[in-house]
């Protein structure tokens, strides 16, 4: 790409997390002498994906299940096997990281009060409640892991289904112009709001465990890159993820801030 100029470019995609993590790689990196720079808020899963494949970008987050259940779903059998993901993803010239540490699933949510007064505690418990408006991520609402094959897997009857900003459906479940919404499970707000996470009872989503991608073209351009990001690895649990999360969402501290605290407190780097 004739943009990129000396070093490396790290990605994120347009949630919080995904910028935090984007962050702590790339703070990680220049901790390291590593020219990086962070292009945060890039795109969507389908839209980053094709960035780290073309090589606009060398690295972002991502996680296990979007991995298998949309990006490569077409290429692997079992939901559960990273040794044949790794193996899709170095024939697309991708390696990954081992996990980070925590698992950030998708759920179907609704406030506690809500919830409590109709009984529901099930996904399965919603098919009684058609009436029910739902909103969901905006990418949710079209992945193949998402809306439309959840409504197959539970033969959910609901059609006041929108797609809408995941942070705006937040709000919308508490001023009550929602019932239903997805959760990302490390999200702060499902204890901020007491939101009730209903139980995925026919085991629909997978795993999302957080990893890094990068291209393996880099490992040759960049040898220290790999050490590096392998210092991360099994470092963030979920209740880490949680916390930085609220910082950033609820307390508005910048997501460069947040990974700075972080790489200073388990790393030691300033
Ligand atoms: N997730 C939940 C989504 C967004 C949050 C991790 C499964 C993803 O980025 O793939």
């Amino acid at each position: 790409a004739a943009e990129k100029t000396a070093g490396l470019i790290v990605g994120s995609k347009p949630f919080t997390e995904s910028v935090i993590l984007g962050e702590i790689a790339t703070q990680i990196l220049r901790s390291q002498g590593i020219e990086v720079q962070h292009r945060d808020q890039l795109g969507g899963t389908r839209l980053i994906w094709q960035a780290l494949r073309n090589g606009e970008i060398d690295l972002y987050p991502e996680y296990t299940g979007t991995l298998m259940e949309e990006i490569l779903a077409d290429r692997l059998r079992d939901r559960r096997d990273l040794a044949a993901l790794r193996q899709a993803l170095a024939e697309q010239g991708i390696r990954m990281s081992e996990p980070l540490g925590f698992n950030n699933t998708y759920a179907l949510g609704m406030t506690a009060g809500h919830a409590g007064r109709l009984g529901i505690a099930t996904i399965s418990g919603l098919r009684r409640h058609p009436e029910l408006k739902f909103g969901f991520s905006n990418e949710f609402m079209g992945r193949a892991d998402g809306w439309p094959g959840l409504r197959q897997a539970y033969g959910l009857p609901q059609h006041a289904v929108v797609g809408m900003d995941h942070d705006l459906a937040y709000r919308g479940l508490v001023s009550g112009s929602l019932d239903v919404t997805d959760l990302y499970t490390t999200d702060p707000e499902i204890r901020y709001y007491s939101l009730r996470v209903l139980e995925d009872d026919r085991g629909y989503f997978p795993d999302y465990h957080a990893v890094y991608l990068y291209r393996a073209d880099l490992a040759a351009r960049q040898p220290d890159l790999p050490p590096a990001l392998r210092q991360l690895e099994g470092q963030i649990s979920e209740a880490t993820m949680v916390a930085m999360n609220a910082e950033a969402k609820l307390d508005k501290v910048p997501e460069s801030r947040v990974a700075a605290g972080f790489l200073e407190k388990r790393f030691g780097i300033k």
